[in-house]
């Protein structure tokens, strides 16, 4: 073994040790600081992911734009997709300071290679379910999100602490608007039961697989990328949830929900967690509309881009215009 590897070894330990330290005394790591590739790839698997979720989540609530009852509801309903459209910019370019262009992730998501958010393959059928979308998909997404203002990558948290903020918008927003139908005319409340019914698992879905299952968790804690685990967070939105579905008035979606005075939660009945594997696979009611929705967007704007390059190219005819 040469003086050289030796030296390259200690500097590696060297540097790993100081990574370590800088996680266990919760400073945050920063794009031009050292990094384990594990630990870079893991969080380019996940933010890239989170961003796409985002992206492909405008398509759900975007199809009722155009139906909403008034005005009111129709500008809050924009403001909002816009809002997720946004948060997906933000996550891209967070995830593009770990060293992946926008163009490389948007191909991963195109041909299957990265996941997004499982919920967003189940159709929004009512206009209820738009309620429903804000109150349960971003009330769960909050409960993840703000654990995340914790994680350990600086542009992560960063980004987080921002997304939450509008969040809480969408929560309230979704709420009211299942209150008002819950409280509405018989049909309407059976409008916003039956849209409970249908999101509900799929929200607990969001969560991810069981802490037992779950293949990166153990790591994603180790390194304070995530900070709490599946089943913690999945608990805390039950928790939350369960009186707010009192307060509406409507059956609980599940009958095993029951508050456990020893626990001091609500127990739940299980997840079809087949039904799990089969929406993340490819296999779920809409997996293949939202990827083609997108795969034409996409097309569709290639001559924004072609404009960029072509703009760029005469500013600086030297520079690389390659755009994502
Ligand atoms: N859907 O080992 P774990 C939003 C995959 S934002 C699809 O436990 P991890 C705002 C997982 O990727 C919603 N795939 O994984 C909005 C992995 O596969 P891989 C998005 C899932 O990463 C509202 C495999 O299973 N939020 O909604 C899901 O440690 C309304 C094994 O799982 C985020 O992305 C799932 N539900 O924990 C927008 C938050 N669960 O990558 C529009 C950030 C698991 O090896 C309208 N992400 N998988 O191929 C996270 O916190 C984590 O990534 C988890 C999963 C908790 C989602």
């Amino acid at each position: 073994m040469t003086q050289t590897h030796d030296n390259s070894t200690d500097n590696l330990e060297q540097k790993l040790a100081e990574f370590e330290q800088k996680i266990a005394d919760e400073q945050k790591i920063e794009p031009s600081d050292w990094m384990p590739e594990a630990y870079r790839k893991n969080l380019i698997r996940q933010m890239s992911q989170h961003a796409h979720s985002e992206v492909i989540g405008m398509q759900p609530e975007g199809n009722w734009i155009t139906r909403s009852p008034s005005l009111r509801r129709k500008a809050i309903l924009l403001a909002k997709v816009q809002d997720e459209g946004g948060h997906g910019l933000y996550l891209y370019s967070a995830t593009e300071t770990l060293g992946i262009t926008r163009s490389e992730m948007i191909e991963a998501l195109q041909t299957r290679q990265a996941k997004y958010a499982s919920i967003f393959n189940y159709p929004t059928l009512s206009w209820a379910d738009i309620g429903a979308v804000g109150w349960l998909v971003d009330g769960a997404a909050i409960v993840n999100q703000i654990s995340l203002q914790r994680t350990s990558y600086g542009p992560y948290s960063r980004a987080m602490i921002r997304i939450c903020k509008e969040e809480s918008f969408h929560q309230r927003q979704g709420y009211e608007l299942m209150y008002e139908m819950a409280k509405g005319s018989a049909e309407q409340k059976q409008m916003a039961q039956d849209a409970l019914n249908r999101f509900w698992w799929p929200s607990l879905m969001m969560f991810g697989p069981h802490d037992t299952d779950s293949a990166h968790s153990a790591q994603s804690m180790k390194w304070k990328i995530k900070r709490e685990t599946n089943d913690d967070l999945r608990q805390k939105f039950i928790d939350q949830t369960v009186p707010q579905i009192e307060v509406l008035g409507l059956e609980m979606p599940d009958p095993e929900l029951k508050w456990n005075e020893e626990r001091g939660h609500y127990d739940s009945g299980e997840i079809d967690w087949e039904e799990f594997k089969q929406v993340i696979n490819g296999n779920g009611p809409c997996n293949h509309q939202r990827l083609k929705h997108h795969i034409k967007a996409h097309e569709d704007g290639e001559w924004v881009r072609e404009a960029v390059r072509a703009y760029r190219a005469k500013q600086k005819p030297q520079a690389d215009n390659q755009v994502a």
